[in-house]
């Protein structure tokens, strides 16, 4: 492992955990991210980073530089042009990987209904609210029959030519209006990634408003669409999950079990993995190689699905993907779709893990391929188990940074935030919306995304504590949330240690952390409901442009990160990233940063990962003013009722205080 080992610098990009492995020897013969940023050794090229580099056809590569007449694209293409269709093209790449994720969720919920997995329709309450929805039939009718009506419907919203997606009507009456005025109701969640690739091919749309305009469309698809029905769906088959104690980071492999580790997106496979991890001929084998047993650990968002409805731990989030595999200490490492860097398959080059792939649409160089089928889903975890017990024989030398775990809490769907800050038996956002009136809450910050080589570990961390200390209630998902999790802000404790008053008292109140974990990166659509659950309660406005929320992505990696920013914007979120794709085109950043707002209420934003958090601040505090809820109210400490009105059913499951929901 080149330059990294032990050097001081490695502070900065690096977790506590990354660095005390990188120290080993063992390690030390690794290559990773680190070392390749730095062998590359070339900084970024200035039209990419732009937004003005136009690869779309043959005619160029062509490099625009703005107001320059003679550095247009060969085509006339300007810089506003070319920025726009660039963005456009990640919007819908990160789109149609959402798109194509909850598809595979839908058809696996369709063959749960029809007994064809090993898993079951666990949440029936959750059924009948999407039967609702959609409009259909519940009676006295047998949940495994109401779930394939809906799971065949959810099926036909993708291939769904006209009309519009079903569940834009969940989202307040005005922003309804809004998307209805400027024509960017989606009619089918296919249709609008393709038409978004039309748009942007050459020679097609040539206006960088209107190629935004089918951009929003597209977002819209994903967010409203495709990562809501995968959420629900998969939250109706596995569960909705409920506050449980879990633990993160490398530390939580073990030394004397058979570890494999899960990677990617789609907890279809991960699931049954976590059944077949109980198999007793499974276990008698594991024994019989000299194991304690099977330990089963999260990577990524696929970590973050069995994390929040099983308490299954996480090994490592995208950043440590490597380092959970120099560790040596991992049997197998299964992966499925979507962050997943090639260079696993040469980490583990001369150690006993097999890296499997699982997915068709997902192969690589190097890994073993084990199909996953769903009407064969337990076989296949099974043959899965089988070869990574095979290999803990053959272990060699390995190293567990064992103090590196830390405790979280998580699990935090938005019906998990209705009933804990409700009661158990008037469920309602009310007590959130109060306290965001009366200013114990600031509001609402979202910390979503990804983690980047190219930042310091430290930064979500940075951002959150900032946030917290001024009161903003910070819900996470995704890889910033396992990032926030290292750091302890996870823990109910973490309000004590760094909230302001006003949170803190929510929280100790409660027993909740000030940081909650949603969901992976396709349940930030757990976050949409929740804001139109904000707005349906009153007294924060009409629609989400109103609401004190603010998001950000401070480390965004991938095009989904784009295409969720993007469907927020138009949701009426203000989101702010580190950097956006744009600054090479004058007047299409003008429109991204301040234009949009006159068309959804709210527009993208960019600030230093170090200018984040005052960004968020000032952009909740904006808001705060235009309701005339900026005002310093006295401050009264919680009495005795608002306490009873806010304990009255909030003992959290998993918790060691109630039951379940
Ligand atoms: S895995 S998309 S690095 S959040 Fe969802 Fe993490 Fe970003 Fe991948």
């Amino acid at each position: 492992m080149a330059k990294s080992n032990g050097c001081d610098s490695c502070n900065d990009i690096t977790g506590g955990s990354t660095i005390d492995l990188l120290n080993q020897d063992l390690a030390k013969k690794v290559r990773t991210a680190y070392d390749r940023i730095e062998d590359r050794g070339m900084s970024a090229c200035l039209f990419g980073s732009g937004g003005t580099c136009c690869r779309i056809c043959n005619m160029g590569p062509c490099q625009i530089i703005d107001g320059v007449e003679a550095m247009v694209g060969i085509c006339g293409a300007t810089a506003d042009t070319v920025a726009a269709r660039n963005f456009a093209r990640l919007v819908a790449a990160g789109t149609a990987a959402h798109t194509d994720h909850a598809r595979e969720m839908v058809r696996g919920f369709i063959a749960t209904a029809k007994g064809e997995t090993p898993h079951e329709i666990k949440d029936v309450a959750k059924l009948h609210t999407m039967a609702e929805v959609f409009g259909i039939e519940i009676g006295d009718r047998d949940k495994n029959e109401i779930a394939l009506e809906l799971g065949e419907r959810a099926l036909a919203e993708f291939g769904q030519q006209e009309g519009t997606v079903t569940m834009l009507k969940r989202a307040p009456e005005k922003q309804q209006k809004i998307w209805k005025e400027k024509g960017v109701e989606p009619r089918g969640i296919d249709r609008e990634v393709v038409e978004m690739m039309h748009r942007t091919h050459m020679g097609v749309d040539q206006e960088y408003k209107n190629i935004m305009k089918q951009a929003a469309r597209c977002s819209l698809a994903d967010g409203w669409g495709a990562s809501m029905l995968s959420t629900e769906l998969t939250d109706i088959m596995f569960g909705t999950p409920v506050p449980k104690r879990s633990i993160i980071d490398l530390g939580v492999l073990r030394a004397d079990m058979v570890n494999v580790t899960v990677h990617g997106h789609e907890p279809l496979l991960a699931e049954s993995l976590c059944l077949a991890a109980e198999d007793e001929e499974l276990l008698a084998l594991a024994k019989k190689a000299g194991a304690k047993g099977i330990n089963l650990a999260g990577v990524c968002c696929t970590g973050n699905e069995i994390l929040m409805r099983r308490g299954i731990p996480v090994a490592g989030s995208f950043i440590q993907q490597e380092m959970v595999l120099a560790t040596g200490a991992v049997e197998a490492m299964v992966v499925d779709v979507q962050c997943v860097m090639q260079s696993v398959a040469q980490v583990v080059k001369g150690k006993h893990t097999d890296i499997i792939t699982t997915n068709y649409r997902a192969k690589m160089p190097d890994a073993i391929h084990i199909q996953f089928e769903e009407d064969e889903a337990y076989e296949s975890a099974k043959k899965i188990l089988t070869r990574a017990i095979g290999n803990f024989k053959k272990r060699g030398d390995f190293y567990i940074p064992i103090d590196k775990k830390f405790d979280v809490v998580v699990g935090f769907s938005h019906e998990t935030i209705n009933y804990m800050l409700g009661g158990r038996f008037r469920q309602s956002y009310r007590p959130l919306n109060d306290n965001i009136i009366n200013g114990r809450i600031r509001g609402i910050g979202a910390l979503v995304g990804c983690e980047h080589y190219k930042h310091s570990d430290d930064v979500h961390f940075e951002i959150a504590k900032e946030l917290i200390a001024n009161n903003v209630l910070v819900l996470a998902t995704g890889c910033a949330a396992q990032a926030l999790g290292r750091r302890g802000m996870l823990r109910p404790e973490a309000a004590t240690e760094y909230a302001g008053d006003g949170l803190r008292e929510v929280c100790e109140t409660v027993g909740m952390p000030p940081v909650l974990h949603v969901g992976s990166c396709v349940d930030n659509s757990r976050l949409l409901i929740a804001l139109t659950a904000m707005v349906k309660e009153g007294g924060l406005g009409d629609d989400i442009s109103e609401l004190p929320a603010v998001g950000s992505a401070p480390l965004w990696m991938s095009e989904k990160a784009v295409a969720i920013g993007q469907y927020f914007v138009t949701s009426g979120a203000h989101v702010i990233f580190q950097d956006l794709p744009i600054k090479g085109a004058k007047k299409f950043t003008e429109f991204m940063l301040n234009g949009m707002k006159e068309e959804y209420g709210a527009s993208w934003g960019v600030a230093e990962t170090k200018d984040i958090a005052k960004a968020m601040i000032a952009a909740i505090d904006e808001k705060r003013e235009a309701l005339g809820i900026n005002k310093k109210q006295e401050r009264v400490l919680m009495d005795m009722a608002m306490r009873r009105d806010l304990e009255a059913g909030t003992s959290l499951p998993g918790m060691g205080c109630g039951g379940e929901s």
